[in-house]
């Protein structure tokens, strides 16, 4: 009897052990987890409506969506569901274009897939000929790819099936990860780890995290991705690395991923053996057509190339004293035949700091309005400094009609806590996305412009920084998934809200429970602006780390070149903070159209949150709160702080809703954040009141450390760099 019962014991930890293995969460499956549901009424409805499949077609697309059902069927409903190409009966789930599918189901299809362009889908459960069906169409089989994803992450989120009619296409054409991957796999700003391309094994070796990546890429809607950083080696378009960059191509294209590389503008006498690369020399031109000839020869669906080019010792047409014009057309001439896309940044500024680094961009591409070919995309960060926590949107967006704007977001954190913060990017893009430019009039939003809207454009594109890595769940941390998956929704919805996706986000990677979801949704919704308040609150920039941009530094100044350092950005002094951008400073607020030029240039009317960007303030400037600058300065430090202290507690609040190995993970990073908030509001209040010289209110706790003791930190080997 003793025995038996020892073992039996035995057996259940066993079992328990083996199960809360099997269990173990590492990020790496990402929002396509497809876990089991729960609810026993749910199960029964969504078996009764999921009984059979049926998917004519055996091309390499329709058989990743296959394999996507039966993952994701597997998973979710306990059981895979039979495939058929039998009568259509109760419960079929058919997936076709309407040319493909069984004829007397497809009758009124045609029309739904007329309007929904070559990656849209259409949606449709109910009865058709006295059959319960789901049907999802499209007109290509990548349309069929993203209809099926979308009618995953409906059942991965716990939605009711019946009487659907959902008709949905993207809002912008062109919706790409820009990879800051160098050759060596290190990766510029990249916090996650090294680059996912092992070059040194390729093109023999396809790592099953390609396949995953090109999966979790596809889910979202995100067609595109370049390969390589912006700071480029020409190497990459050399014979070797381009039958590499074939085998990534050829395992993403079931994927509908489209690969581009970068394109650095001296690759003729790097890799070419030219003494120039002068667009207008001819030996030039002639150079990129037969390299473009080469790649899709490869690679025949290549989408093309991006530039950075004169900037930040990038070589460019500057060097033959030709114009960023003539440079992008010159490339836009070798992949035009081939059907292939520039995109062409426009964070261009001179080495020389001739004047507000702000203002430099528009000056330079302004004038350039309708001088670029019609397969070149000008590629416009989100503002005009550089990716900063928070900054008001491009003065470009609005300011060239005849041209198509291409956004850039940063997904990677470089400004906004690196690898080791939560901050939930979806409401910046938002934000930039909603901002009125009035380039038409009022309702003439920088989401417009971009999505072709404003000035019919139909070349449309959104890239955003990639945040992606080999780290085991991609991001480094797992909120990070979050802004990877958040950048995917937008580029193809812009409409959709911040809180829309996290949820969305938060059920597929962790659970539909609402008592889970809700708190941890407002957890996200708010750490954007937590991070602002406690690293550059009221318009600050820039005054993060020496170059590794790590932790606060607003004393950065003496460095070769002033717009690198801290202290041109803030400019305090005994007055006061602020960079005067108005016509009394660098008047960088004259770029932008005359209403939002008026608002942002009165400092009665300029939202507080860009006050310091666009003026030098008073240190007793009365703020709407009734408080001195200062005494909101250090509000706002203070606040963010609490916000830190109050994600934590939020997190804290959900650990029994939460895996242990992901919720250890997110706990341990957001003490990471508490200290590193606390690091960047003291260092920053002690350092600006040495010029305020105004006491910290006495409601708050004094900074344990000197200044000096924070000038002194000096972080070494920061990722990233
Ligand atoms: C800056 C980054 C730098 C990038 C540059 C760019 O610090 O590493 O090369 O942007 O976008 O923010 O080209």
């Amino acid at each position: 009897m003793k025995t038996s019962r020892l073992s039996f014991l035995f057996l259940i930890a066993f079992f328990t052990l083996i199960s809360s293995h099997v269990s173990a969460e590492d990020g790496y499956r990402l929002w396509q987890r497809y876990e089991r549901i729960e609810d026993s009424a749910l199960l029964k409805n969504y078996r009764q409506l999921l009984q059979e499949i049926n998917i004519p077609g055996s091309s390499p697309v329709i058989t990743v969506i296959k394999d996507e059902l039966k993952q994701a069927f597997t998973g979710i409903l306990g059981s895979n569901i039979p495939f058929s190409d039998q009568a259509v009966k109760d419960g079929t789930l058919l997936i076709g274009t309407p040319e493909n599918l069984p004829r007397n189901f497809s009758l009124n299809l045609k029309k739904q897939t007329e309007n929904i362009g070559p990656e849209g889908y259409y949606i449709f459960s109910g009865k058709v000929n006295r059959k319960n069906v789901t049907i999802i169409t499209a007109n290509t089989e990548t349309g069929l790819l993203y209809g099926t994803f979308h009618f995953l992450r409906l059942l991965q989120t716990h939605q009711p099936i019946r009487d659907l009619s959902i008709s949905s296409s993207p809002k912008i054409k062109h919706r790409i990860l820009n990879h800051w991957d160098n050759l060596d796999r290190t990766v510029e700003r990249g916090y996650s780890g090294f680059s996912l391309w092992d070059w040194h094994k390729l093109p023999g070796f396809i790592d099953q995290r390609y396949i995953d990546y090109a999966r979790a890429n596809a889910s979202i809607g995100i067609n595109g991705t370049v390969l390589t950083n912006v700071n480029a080696n020409a190497l990459v378009l050399t014979e070797d690395y381009l039958l590499k960059t074939k085998a990534l191509a050829d395992a993403f294209r079931p994927y509908g991923l489209k690969v581009y590389l970068t394109a650095r503008f001296s690759a003729p006498i790097e890799i070419g053996q030219l003494q120039t690369a002068d667009p207008l020399d001819p030996k030039v031109p002639e150079w990129w057509k037969k390299k473009v000839e080469e790649i899709y020869s490869h690679i025949p669906d290549f989408g093309g190339f991006l530039v950075k080019a004169d900037s930040e010792g990038q070589p460019g047409p500057h060097n033959y004293g030709r114009s960023q014009a003539e440079g992008a057309n010159m490339l836009a001439d070798a992949l035009a035949p081939k059907g292939g896309i520039v995109m062409w940044r426009a964070f261009v500024y001179s080495d020389e700091t001739p004047d507000d680094r702000a203002k430099q961009a528009y000056n330079e591409f302004k004038p350039l309005d309708g001088k670029f070919r019609d397969n070149v995309l000008v590629q416009v960060k989100n503002g005009a400094i550089d990716f900063q926590p928070r900054e008001p949107f491009h003065p470009l967006f609005g300011a060239m009609p005849e041209t198509p704007l291409m956004m850039e977001f940063q997904i990677t954190q470089e400004y906004l806590g690196q690898g080791t913060q939560l901050v939930y990017l979806s409401p910046l893009f938002k934000e930039v996305l909603e901002s009125d430019t009035y380039a038409k009039g009022l309702g003439s939003t920088v989401a417009k412009v971009v999505d072709g809207t404003l000035d019919q454009h139909q070349l449309t594109g959104i890239a955003g920084v990639s945040n992606i890595g080999t780290d085991r769940n991609w991001t480094g941390h797992h909120f990070g998934q979050a802004n990877w998956y958040a950048f995917g929704r937008l580029a193809w919805d812009h409409q959709l809200t911040s809180g829309e996706i996290a949820k969305e986000w938060l059920k597929m990677t962790f659970t539909n429970r609402n008592d889970f979801v809700e708190p941890v949704t407002s957890l996200m919704l708010g750490s954007h602006e937590a991070a602002v308040n406690y690293m550059t609150p009221l318009g600050l920039h820039h005054i993060m780390g020496w170059s590794h941009h790590y932790g606060p530094a607003p004393w950065i100044k003496d460095k070769h070149r002033a717009d690198w350092t801290s202290v041109y950005y803030h400019q305090a002094d005994e007055y006061g903070i602020g960079f005067d951008r108005t016509k009394t400073g660098s008047n960088a607020v004259a770029q932008y159209l005359p209403p939002v030029q008026e608002k942002f240039g009165n400092i009665e009317s300029c939202p507080e949150k860009y006050l310091l960007w666009f003026h030098h303030v008073s240190w007793d400037y009365s703020m709407e709160s009734g408080r001195t600058l200062w005494n909101e300065l250090c509000h706002r430090y203070y606040s963010g702080v609490e916000s830190v202290e109050q994600m934590q507690t939020t997190w804290a609040g959900v650990r029994e809703m939460t895996d242990p190995e992901r919720f250890r993970h997110v706990e341990s990073h957001l003490r990471i954040q508490k200290k590193e908030a606390e690091w960047w509001r003291n260092a920053c209040l002690l350092y600006f009141q040495s010029f305020s010289k105004r006491p910290v209110p006495d409601k708050y706790p004094k900074p344990e450390k000197s200044l000096e003791y924070y000038m002194s930190l000096d972080p070494k080997f920061v990722p990233g760099i």
